[in-house]
């Protein structure tokens, strides 16, 4: 069984803030298996792949999703980093499966933002899940993920909204769930508590789904990789129907209420047991 990684500190700065950082988790071997999965992603893009460098340009900026059944090396780092165990102790989850894979990347002076979000209203998911921000190459804090330090607990649905040309709302017209305007952040300095970390490979950000996050560019002189994996603990269900815009992964054979676990959502780590080993 693996021991506890996590630092009670750790678990607490997650629960009260939404977001933590943590420093030195992953080893120069696990990163450079992301690297090599980014590279074999970038030469095979997969049906999500979505160029969304606006208009502002200045560098290219590229994403791509649910990705790892064609590529090993995400895969493997699912099923076999310590990845899996931090968010499990975040979370204080029993069970974690592996939901998703997205990497980011914004080449220097990239311009275009990744507008303000919570994660959440894009998953028709209800229960305990979370995001691993997982920078591939060094980013300074202007650079970094932004997180409104508490915002998931303020109870909000926000309006989506969307990454590609000027970041407007995604039109959400057939909602079921009433959405707030995302508060304009930016235009209120001083009034939240806005967390960013310096972070080089190796470090990680966990943050909550519901926490409005965002990133301000790449002004730095070299591209900035990074990987953004989901994670789902036992409490996680799908909850079909309540945002019909939402996007998840095709084919994945959930019933509404179901648990997300199975083909698609891989059970790779329980308290019990540690991480379940590699078949990749
Ligand atoms: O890295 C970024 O620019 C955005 C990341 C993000 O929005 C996410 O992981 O949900």
């Amino acid at each position: 069984m693996d021991k506890p990684r996590v630092a009670s500190e750790s678990i607490e700065a997650y629960r009260r803030d939404g977001a933590v950082c943590l420093r030195r988790v992953l080893t120069p071997e696990w990163i450079d298996l992301l690297d090599r999965g980014v590279e074999r992603n970038i030469a095979n893009p997969g049906p999500w792949f979505t160029d969304f460098t606006g208009a502002s340009g200045g560098g290219r900026c590229i994403k791509d999703d649910f990705c790892w059944e064609m590529i090993p090396e995400y895969e493997r780092f699912a099923r076999c980093s310590p990845a899996a165990a931090l968010v499990g102790e975040l979370m204080g989850a029993a069970e974690v499966c592996f939901t998703e894979d997205q990497y980011f990347q914004k080449e220097a002076g990239a311009s275009t933002p990744t507008p303000w979000h919570q994660d959440q209203s894009y998953y028709e998911v209800k229960g305990e899940w979370c995001i691993q921000w997982i920078p591939l190459d060094p980013h300074a804090a202007e650079d970094s993920l932004r997180i409104v330090a508490g915002s998931h607990e303020w109870g909000a649905l926000f309006t989506p909204k969307s990454f590609a040309g000027d970041g407007g709302d995604f039109d959400v017209k057939q909602g079921q769930s009433p959405l707030r305007p995302v508060p304009d952040i930016d235009g209120e300095p001083g009034r939240y508590r806005v967390l960013q970390w310096a972070v080089e490979p190796g470090d990680c950000i966990v943050f909550h789904p519901r926490a409005l996050h965002a990133n301000s560019g790449n002004r730095s002189a070299r591209r900035a990789r990074r990987m953004s994996l989901r994670w789902a603990s036992e409490s996680a269900t799908y909850d079909k129907g309540v945002l019909p815009w939402a996007t998840f992964v095709p084919d994945h054979g959930l019933e509404h209420g179901q648990r997300i676990i199975g083909r698609k959502f891989p059970l790779v780590w329980t308290r019990a047991e540690g991480l379940l080993g590699a078949s990749a």
